[in-house]
């Protein structure tokens, strides 16, 4: 049904050879439904099989967001009133979605306008053209609500190929520096991307606007601070990274990537923080599908904790931004217990 869409928070339609999918849900920034990841995959069954259908877009009506993420507000309530599995399926639904995304047949294009974040990426990330405009902000902040970078993106932040290497000399072989580290500082503490990091990290393939609006992307933080990044999150266990971003830093940079690492880590759940740690690992290692199971036995498994509801209760539902996680630092948490759900 993609000329009259079943449900108006995403909007299907046709111009010439294009399949466009809106998402049109502005009042909660398109954050994610369990019928909008149903309309968006059954608008792509059938322009898959459509021969009229040369390409996809994929966008948003509103100018604020492309989407902030999966509704984890209604996960939340939806786990506390009828269990864990409508919450399980919906994670497994929008997985899915976030696999086809990424083998589609026919070129698709995100266009990246305002905040995306988590399932937002999960959309926009995988697609082979992600074109965003100078006022995209891209974040995982899954570790501030207690869960983990998930919608396969605990893929896509370790194999990201950093501009240094977008050049012709490094495109041969395996093509550009893939950085755990770097993945690592992002997974974990939420940075939000301006639209010069996106273009830096390759999370945008191309920026839109006049020049004069593309002359003003925002402060370049991830490429000059790329080296202490690369230094600060080396290691085999997290209490490695932890220590060194409490020792003394060799240079400014180093030092400005703690003091931002000191902030962002107070307000994140040391449980998620492992785990992703633990994930990430993994995930830098392996293919797009497995990441995606992975994520999906531990989004299971963290859901089942109290820090989830905790979580979201305090970023999103009262907005104190005051939770109460435990246990209450990293060094209480057990790494094996994450590591043994991880393929
Ligand atoms: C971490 C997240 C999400 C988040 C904030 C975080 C997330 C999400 C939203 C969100 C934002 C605005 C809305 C809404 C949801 O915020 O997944 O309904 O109106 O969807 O720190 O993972």
């Amino acid at each position: 049904m993609a000329d009259h869409t079943m449900d108006d928070n995403v909007r299907c339609s046709r111009d010439g050879a294009i399949g466009v999918i809106e998402l049109n849900r502005p009042h909660a920034l398109n954050s994610l439904t369990p019928d909008m990841i149903t309309a968006i995959a059954s608008a792509l069954e059938e322009w898959e099989r459509d021969d009229s259908i040369r390409s996809i877009a994929l966008r948003s009506t509103s100018s604020k967001a492309f989407c902030a993420g999966g509704d984890v507000r209604w996960v939340r309530g939806s786990d506390a009133a009828s269990g864990y599995a409508p919450g399980d399926q919906f994670f497994e639904d929008e997985y899915r979605l976030n696999l086809r995304l990424a083998t589609f047949p026919k070129p698709i294009t995100a266009h990246i306008d305002g905040i995306v974040m988590g399932g937002g990426l999960g959309l926009a990330a995988h697609v082979p053209h992600r074109h965003i405009t100078p006022r995209a902000l891209a974040a995982m902040p899954e570790c501030a609500i207690g869960f983990i970078p998930d919608v396969g993106m605990s893929y896509v932040l370790t194999h990201l190929t950093m501009e240094e290497d977008n050049h012709d000399d490094a495109r041969s072989g395996e093509g550009g520096t893939r950085s755990l580290p770097m993945g690592l500082f992002l997974g974990v503490t939420g940075y939000r991307q301006t639209p010069a990091d996106m273009l830096f990290t390759g999370l945008a393939t191309d920026c839109v606007g006049s020049p004069e609006e593309r002359d003003q992307l925002g402060p370049l933080f991830l490429k000059q601070h790329a080296a202490a990044i690369d230094e600060l999150f080396r290691g085999e266990e997290w209490s490695e990274i932890e220590e060194r971003l409490n020792s003394a830093p060799a240079n400014q940079e180093e030092q400005d990537v703690q003091e931002y690492c000191a902030a962002a880590l107070q307000q994140a759940n040391p449980t998620s923080v492992v785990a992703t740690f633990e994930l990430l690992r993994r995930s830098a290692k392996t293919d797009l599908p497995t990441a995606l199971a992975n994520e999906l036995m531990l989004a299971k498994a963290l859901r089942r904790e109290p820090n989830f509801s905790e979580g979201v209760r305090a970023v999103l539902v009262d907005k104190d931004h005051a939770p109460q996680f435990f246990p209450p630092s990293t060094e209480d948490v057990d790494g094996q217990r994450w590591r043994q759900f991880l393929k």
